[in-house]
Order: C-alpha cells, then sequence, then structure tokens
C-alpha cells in the first residue's frame, strides 16, 4: 500500500477507495451532510481563504503541505499509517495473534461504541468552537483555530470511514447520527460531559486544547496499541495531526500567562485586569475548570468496561509495548483513588484491569503537570512569586470515585454548603467570565495582537507573525 494520499478522487484517501465502490458510495453519500453541517455548525466566520496545512502523505517526512485554501474547499480525507503486515495483538487474551483486519464479531458493538464515542467528541470540538474567530486576537491566532477545525473534521472523517468501512448498516447510521447529535443540545448531547460545555472565549479555547485534546492524545494512544488494525493504523495518522492542537493549547497559556507577567511587572500591580490583562488568579480559575472536566472523561476510576476492553484487545495501555508486566494484567493489581468507608478521600487496591482508566489518567495527570511548570518558569523569571497548580483530582468531579462528594482544590472534603458558599474562588464566576469576554475584541490586523496575550515567538511553518495568515472576503 502506498503512503501517499491521493487527491485525484472526490475523497482523497490512502485507502484505496477506488477500489470498493459499494464502499466509496456509501462515503460520497455522507459527504453532503459532512459539508451541510460543516457549513450550519463549523466556523462561523466568513474568510477568503486560510493558511492551512493539509496531509498529503502518512510518512515520516513531509506529511504535510501548506497554502492558503477557501475553508470549504478543504479536503477532507481519509488516511491510515502504513500496514505491518506482521503486527500482532500486543495485550490481552488474543495476545500474540495476528491483529485483526475485520471485526471480530464477539466484539462488534464493543468496538462500534469506543469508535462512535471517539468519532463524537470530533465535531462537538469545531461546534463548541464555532464562535471564536470572530474574536480571535491575531491572524495567527485565528489560523490556528481553523486549523484545528478542519482536523477535528477530519478526525470525523477517520472514525466514519471506519464506520462505514467495517460495522455495515448501523455503522452507517452511527455515522449519521455522529452529525445529528451536538454539543450542548438539550434533545441530543454530544455524548461526553466535557463537550457539552461552552468554549465562549480564547482563554476556554487554550485551555480546551490544552487539557481536553491532551486526553484526545491519551485516548488515542490506547485505540492506537488496539488489536483492530485499521483502528490502530487510523489512530496512529491522528496522533500526529493531534500534536499541534496541544502546541496551541500550550503556547497560548503560556503567551497569556506571559502578558500577565508583562503587566504586573510594568505596573507594579497584580491588579492586571484594569491593565487589559487576565490576572493569574482567574487564569487558575480556568484551568481548574478545564483540567476537572477533562479528569471526567477518563471514566471512573474502576470501570468493567475498561477491564473488558483491555482483556478482549480492543484498547490498550499508554506505552502499552514499554510495559514490562505480562500484558494481560489477570493477577495484578493497582492503588485507586476512592472515598474511603468513613468519607474521607483515600486509596484502595483494585484489580489492575478495573484499574485501568486510572493508570490512563496518571499517565495524563503527570504529562498535564509538565505544562503548569512551563507556566511557572514563566511566572519564575519574571520575578512574580505565584504559581499554578493542578488542583486535586477530587475537585470538581461529575463521574467516578468523587462524583458524589465535593472538595477543595487541595483535596479537602467540604459539605455541599460550604462548596456553594466557596466555588467561585476556584471556579470562574459570571464577574470573571463577563471580564474575560469582555477583552474578547477580534484582531483582524496583520501583524498585530491582542493586548490581553503576548505575540507568539514563531509564526507557521517558517513564516513571520505578521504573515497574512487568513485573507477576508
Ligand atoms: N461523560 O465504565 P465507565 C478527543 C459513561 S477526547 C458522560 O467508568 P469507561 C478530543 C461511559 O460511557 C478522547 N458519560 O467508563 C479532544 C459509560 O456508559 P455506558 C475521546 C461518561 O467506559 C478534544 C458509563 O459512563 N475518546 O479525542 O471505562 C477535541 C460508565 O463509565 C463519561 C475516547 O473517550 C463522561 N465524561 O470509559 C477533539 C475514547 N465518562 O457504556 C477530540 C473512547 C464515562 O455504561 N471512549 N461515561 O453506557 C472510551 O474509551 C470510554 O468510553 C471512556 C469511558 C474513556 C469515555
Amino acid at each position: 500500500m502506498t503512503t501517499a494520499a491521493d487527491y485525484s478522487e472526490k475523497i482523497p484517501n490512502n485507502v484505496g477507495l477506488h477500489e470498493d465502490r459499494r464502499l466509496q458510495r456509501a462515503l460520497e453519500s455522507w459527504q453532503p451532510d459532512f459539508l451541510s453541517w460543516w457549513g450550519s455548525m463549523g466556523p462561523a466566520l466568513p474568510t477568503q481563504d486560510v493558511y492551512l496545512r493539509t496531509a498529503v502523505n502518512v510518512g515520516r517526512e513531509g506529511w504535510a503541505h501548506f497554502a492558503h485554501v477557501p475553508m470549504p474547499e478543504y479536503r477532507w480525507g481519509i488516511f491510515l499509517a502504513e500496514r505491518d503486515p506482521g503486527r500482532r495483538i500486543g495485550f490481552g487474551e488474543h495476545k500474540g495473534e495476528p491483529a485483526w483486519q475485520k471485526v471480530p464479531g464477539e466484539y462488534r458493538s464493543a468496538l462500534q461504541r469506543l469508535i462512535v464515542v471517539q468519532g463524537d467528541t470530533e465535531p462537538a470540538s469545531v461546534e463548541q468552537q464555532r464562535n471564536l474567530g470572530a474574536t480571535a486576537p491575531s491572524l495567527y491566532d485565528l489560523r490556528n483555530l481553523f486549523q484545528v477545525n478542519v482536523e477535528e473534521g477530519r478526525h470525523l472523517w477517520a472514525m466514519v470511514y471506519l464506520l462505514h468501512a467495517y460495522f455495515g448498516r448501523e455503522g452507517r447510521e452511527e455515522a449519521a447520527e455522529l452529525l445529528r447529535r451536538n454539543s450542548g443540545s438539550a434533545d441530543a448531547p454530544r455524548i461526553l460531559g466535557a463537550f457539552n460545555e461552552e468554549t465562549p472565549d480564547w482563554l476556554s479555547f487554550f485551555m480546551f486544547t490544552y487539557f481536553t485534546d491532551r486526553d484526545g492524545k491519551y485516548q488515542l494512544g490506547t485505540l492506537k496499541e488496539s488489536g483492530f488494525d485499521p483502528l490502530s493504523r487510523t489512530c496512529e495518522f491522528m496522533l500526529k495531526e493531534e500534536a499541534h492542537h496541544m502546541f496551541v493549547g500550550t503556547t497560548g497559556v503560556d503567551r497569556v500567562v506571559e502578558r500577565a507577567a508583562q503587566l504586573m511587572t510594568e505596573h507594579d500591580t497584580d491588579e492586571v485586569a484594569a491593565r487589559g490583562g487576565i490576572p493569574l488568579s482567574v487564569i487558575q480559575k480556568y484551568l481548574n475548570f478545564h483540567y476537572s472536566v477533562s479528569l471526567d472523561l477518563f471514566g471512573g476510576e474502576t470501570s468493567t468496561n475498561v477491564a473488558n476492553y483491555y482483556t478482549a484487545g480492543l484498547k490498550g495501555r499508554w506505552n502499552e509495548p514499554r510495559r514490562t508486566d505480562d500484558h494481560k494484567l489477570t493477577s495484578e493489581s493497582i492503588m485507586v483513588d476512592t472515598v474511603t468507608g468513613d468519607g474521607e478521600i483515600g486509596q484502595s487496591e483494585v484489580a489492575a484491569l478495573t484499574g485501568l482508566n486510572t493508570d490512563l489518567r496518571r499517565e495524563y495527570v503527570a504529562d498535564c503537570q509538565t505544562g503548569v511548570n512551563r507556566w511557572n518558569r514563566i511566572l519564575d523569571s519574571a520575578g512574580i512569586d505565584f504559581r499554578l497548580r493542578l488542583p486535586h483530582v477530587a475537585f470538581n468531579r461529575k463521574v467516578g470515585a468523587f462524583a458524589g462528594i465535593e472538595a477543595t482544590p487541595s483535596g479537602e472534603l467540604l459539605r455541599t454548603e460550604e462548596w456553594e458558599r466557596r466555588q467561585g474562588s476556584w471556579l470562574p464566576t459570571e464577574v470573571d467570565k463577563t471580564h474575560v469576554r469582555s477583552l474578547m475584541r477580534p484582531v483582524h490586523e496583520r501583524g498585530k495582537i491582542a493586548a490581553w496575550i503576548a505575540p507568539p515567538r514563531n509564526g507557521i511553518n517558517g513564516k513571520p507573525f505578521d504573515y497574512e495568515y487568513v485573507h477576508f472576503p
């Protein structure tokens, strides 16, 4: 199989779509629905064209092509990483067997469920970010937003391809449903909690791309290990695109923190709101919110679903090949966070298989900490004592062991009344949100940037910051 994408076809792909006319027709009939969804739920700001990256190859070198593209003409396609013909299942009860090229009947519904949940998040994030273009702090940021959006659209294509190619009529129905559910809808919401929250301002967008896209990185990392080879290969390639989304989040928060620090130093005050910046205390509240809702995306600390997925060979662990155990875990155990019998936050020992959501979440938490360290280094080098922190895992949780309790960011239990009284000092209040929103004025002039954020260190693809990343009609 070649790795290069065939752009002469209606649906660019590297899966030899033209060899399977039925599948091609099915996907070609989904395509107008996708485009109509993109038109009504995708980026709302009219543009003439945007400097976008398009995948042209899945190999290691030169996989992307950059050019100004009118957004509706972006070529969404289907790209799977190269097939390793000798690949074997790396974990679970089928460990050592050749990876599956077809869906094993007994795992059909579980696999379909995982693909649908993954697929559902992609268009959800596009919907959540729909209106951000109108308040972009610079053309550079606007371009990054649109890049993230078109690639989330492509990730939807990736899951829809799997549903159409391997799950028959039910798969096609699920693919249609992915365009019918909408973020925040009362009748047909998106499946996972965080994807029904609003992303109303750019600080939220940067926190979302830092914390929530990072859940994507870890979940895709586990699905990349899947015994179902087409899922593994599609996730492998998605991870490549995902890296830029997290870069947008990491450097976005960097720049908001840097600007706050500059204003604090310049005016010798913490009151940066009056100077057009976002106070560090508000940045901390946004961080608390996005981190805690993203922790919920890992499911419960203990879960029989995840144990079954692992045993069946459908969903592995982060860095599965590098783990030094037996990759079956039938006789291992793990400590997981819990609320103990006497109502305290503690830990308990459970079978390693049922604790796999905790295993993944711990990898994620350690990764999240690296960003916080990085932001604190910015503060440190500006001579500022304030430090950002990840809140305790029990803080503001709606899923799992801590869903029924309230806790402070440092992990002390609280009575409900006290939580109600104090939560405004930890989570963004209406006043905070209104202030952040009031700063969100569009800066669509080349080379200019809003006052609440520092410019980036580098532009995109070697271009300068003042490059004309977006043209308007
Ligand atoms: N909200 O057994 P449990 C991304 C449900 S992000 C609502 O503890 P399990 C992206 C759960 O479905 C990555 N419901 O959980 C980022 C289950 O329902 P059923 C997306 C929730 O199954 C940014 C029940 O509660 N990919 O790519 O072990 C931009 C019991 O749950 C939530 C994936 O998530 C929640 N937060 O694990 C764009 C990978 N949490 O089955 C894209 C695929 C749990 O009893 N999904 N529930 O009806 C999975 O691997 C798993 O479904 C989960 C949950 C990790 C989500």
